[in-house]
């Protein structure tokens, strides 16, 4: 291997790189990717020592969503924002963790940030893989009126940047501006994210499907069919599947986009309209899938195109391969 194909790509410059590309960039996306960087390794470094340090354990409080929420959840929360607040570009957050939207101090910067600033909380006391997600969005049409909560309702589509940092048996950071996904890894020993996969391509197809199966007795038959072909005996088409199911979404994904498969939260009779946040959770998610090659619907449209009523609206979710979510889609269309 000479020098050059040897060279480590840090997340910055990677970022700077693909900024070059657009002569007319003015780099405040890039600047926003960067901070959002900066948080994940602070994020990360708490969560590696949260068993020393006092931050494993609930907080006391219960979020929007009635969960209750952990001490590492807001440490992560308030870390992103303040990342994100101090650059002036982005003028509105809105997270997982804050009932209604967080106004930073740029009234006129540009971005609108969606957080789950800390997803699969109830991991976090066993260490098992947790994550943060964003998505961001351009405030539409700029400088015309008042900030309002309305400009954060933008379907998927919109997206001009999303991604995840996955706190697993190394952090991972993985994001797309919707030309490809690319992810970095971080290199605890120097601090920098370090560029381990450009352009990745989730298979046509894949033998694992992930579903919390506990819930069964509360799905739509079409569903219960689904399961029941992905466990039947058929070489030829991979099965029976392997079923893995981690609990944190974008461990569960990450996994899915590098191995092919398929996740589902489906609708039930405990979640009629699912359980997983559509502007924080599945659509940021379905844009790196769908840049991936993959697809992600509800069942019946695709989530980029659900077109968003409330901040923390859930959704029903079917993503991963192709090949895969047809064949879900096509048993619960039958039921
Ligand atoms: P959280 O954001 O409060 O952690 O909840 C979201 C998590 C997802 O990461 C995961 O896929 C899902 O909840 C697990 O839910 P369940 O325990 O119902 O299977
Ligand atoms: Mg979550």
């Amino acid at each position: 291997m000479t020098p050059s194909q040897n060279r480590l790509v840090t997340l910055e410059e990677y970022i700077i790189q693909k900024q070059n590309k657009f002569p007319g960039a003015t780099g405040e996306l890039s600047q926003l990717l960067r901070d959002i960087g900066l948080a994940a390794k602070i994020i990360s470094r708490e969560v590696n020592k949260a068993g020393i340090t006092n931050l494993l354990g609930v907080d006391g409080s219960t979020n929007v969503h009635g969960e209750s929420v952990k001490k590492l959840d807001l440490f992560a929360d308030s870390q992103l924002i303040s990342a994100l607040d101090r650059s002036m570009i982005t003028c509105m957050v809105i997270s997982e963790e804050n009932d209604g939207v967080v106004r930073l101090n740029s009234e006129g910067g540009k971005y609108i940030v969606y957080l789950d600033p800390l997803d699969g909380s109830s991991n976090i006391d066993v260490n098992v893989s947790i994550g943060s997600i964003f998505s961001v969005y351009m405030r539409q049409p700029r400088f015309e009126k008042e900030l309002v909560e309305a400009d954060a309702l933008q379907p998927g589509v919109r997206q001009v940047a999303a991604g995840y940092v996955l706190y697993g048996s190394s952090t991972i950071l993985a994001y797309t501006t919707g030309l490809g996904v690319s992810a970095f890894t971080l290199d605890p020993s120097i601090g920098e994210f370090i560029l381990s996969f450009d352009n990745y391509k989730i298979p046509d197809h894949g033998s694992i499907y992930s579903i919390n199966e506990g819930s069964y007795n509360s799905w739509q038959e079409g569903l219960k069919k689904y399961i029941k072909y992905c466990q039947q005996e058929d070489p030829e088409t991979s099965r029976p599947y392997t079923a893995r199911y981690i609990g944190s979404m974008v461990a569960d994904l990450h996994r899915t986009l590098v191995k092919g498969g398929i996740f589902i939260y489906p609708a039930s009779s405990k979640y009629p309209e699912g359980k997983l946040r559509l502007m924080y959770e599945c659509n940021p998610l379905s844009f790196i899938i769908e840049q991936a090659g993959g697809l992600a619907t509800d069942g019946k449209k695709r989530i980029l195109e659900i077109e968003p009523t409330a901040i923390h609206q859930t959704s029903p979710i079917y993503i991963g391969s192709p090949k895969n979510v047809e064949m879900a889609q096509s048993f619960i269309s039958k039921n």
